[in-house]
């Protein structure tokens, strides 16, 4: 299999209930390692440029209000097909129809805020990574 990088962002809703560290056990029991990661607060700008791809969709708004609400913590995640295997363990978008033992099934709340994003291509990723870490930010 191959060794491949995601980008991961534990959104304000998961923050601001104080489980960062329960959702990172969930990351590295699952095999990932967290090889990069940092708190911070979203900018507006930050947030359109990036959830741009969503910028025709209705919830846009409401998603950059969101993402500026509060803290994340934005990581970079290394282990075999790492962006198939966090989706994975993510859950499906709405936690209501999540599979058990995910993430989001575990601790999100709601469509809009459901605790974690994970990029949804390689190359996505790539670009998602290079948003919020220079290279020499994350060590493997
Ligand atoms: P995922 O995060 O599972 O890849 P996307 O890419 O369809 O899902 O959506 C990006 C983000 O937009 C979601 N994580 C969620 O926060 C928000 N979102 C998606 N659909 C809705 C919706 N119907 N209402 C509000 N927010 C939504």
């Amino acid at each position: 299999m191959a060794i491949e990088r995601t980008f991961s962002i534990i959104k304000p809703d998961a923050t601001a209930r104080n489980v960062t560290g329960a959702i990172n056990a969930m990351i590295e029991k699952s095999g990932l390692r967290i090889v990069a990661q940092k708190r911070l607060r979203m900018t507006r700008e930050q947030a359109e440029t990036f959830y741009a791809v969503h910028r025709q969709r209705p919830f846009f708004g409401e998603l950059v209000e969101f993402m500026t609400s509060g803290p994340v913590v934005v990581q970079v995640l290394e282990g075999d097909n790492a962006v198939a295997a966090y989706r994975d363990l993510m859950g499906a978008t709405d936690p209501a129809k999540a599979t058990p033992g995910t993430i989001r099934k575990t601790l999100a709340k709601s469509i809009g805020e459901n605790s974690v994003h994970g990029s949804d291509a390689a190359d996505t990723a790539d670009k998602e990574i290079a948003q919020f870490f220079s290279g020499n930010e994350i060590v493997g």
